[in-house]
């Protein structure tokens, strides 16, 4: 079973919407991934751009919202609280052949999730992407370019992935879904 239809299932007794944050430098590879996985499962015409760097995908009540981080203007800051508001994941996308940019991905997942006050204690899946590249960096490189190890107040875990090849996509999603999982426990 595919991620998105665990995630449907898991919601299909609860009222809420299933909002899962992807964030990302432009070119991570964000929209390749997430039209991967809701291939022929999202709703038709619900996919949109809500704005220069905003993209939305919804299959019922599961919602991706996909945001390009980098270039930020003060606008979008009130529009990031109301998209992050009521997330239960992150999924943090990263180019891991584009070294020259580890440094700007680590200081905007730094200032947009793990420094952010507004988000609490939310799973925070990082993808190193495009490991079918021959000069990508492995996973444990991208972990310290971005210091993972120092993140306290979020459980995080890092996935080499490749969209383009679908290596570890749906794998590195289960890891989400459990702690998806945990938290709707938690709830009830
Ligand atoms: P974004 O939504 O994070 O901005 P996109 O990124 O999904 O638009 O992807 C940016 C570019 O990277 C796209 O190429 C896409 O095909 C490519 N890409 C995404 N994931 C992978 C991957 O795992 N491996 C490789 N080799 N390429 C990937 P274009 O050429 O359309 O800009
Ligand atoms: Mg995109």
């Amino acid at each position: 079973m595919s991620f998105i239809s665990k995630i449907k299932k898991l919601w299909a007794k609860q009222k809420l919407t299933v909002k899962i944050a992807w964030l990302g430098l432009d070119h991570a590879g964000k929209t390749t991934i997430v039209k991967r996985i809701t291939a022929g499962v999202y709703d038709e015409f619900t996919t949109r751009t809500l704005g220069m760097n905003v993209d939305e995908f919804s299959s019922g009540e599961v919602r991706f919202i996909s945001w390009d981080l980098g270039g930020q203007e003060t606008f979008r800051e009130s529009l990031w609280r109301d998209y992050m508001a009521g997330s239960m994941g992150v999924v943090y996308v990263v180019d891991s052949a584009d070294r020259a940019r580890f440094k700007e991905a680590r200081d905007e997942l730094w200032k947009y999730v793990i420094e952010n006050t507004d988000v609490k204690d939310i799973p925070i899946l990082v993808l190193a992407n495009k490991q079918d590249l021959p000069d990508a960096a492995s996973a444990g490189e991208v972990a310290r370019a971005l210091d993972l190890h120092k993140v306290t107040n979020h459980s995080y875990a890092i996935v080499p992935t490749s969209a383009k090849t679908g290596f570890n996509i749906e794998e590195a999603l289960e890891w989400l879904r459990q702690r998806i999982t945990e938290k709707i426990d938690q709830l009830k």
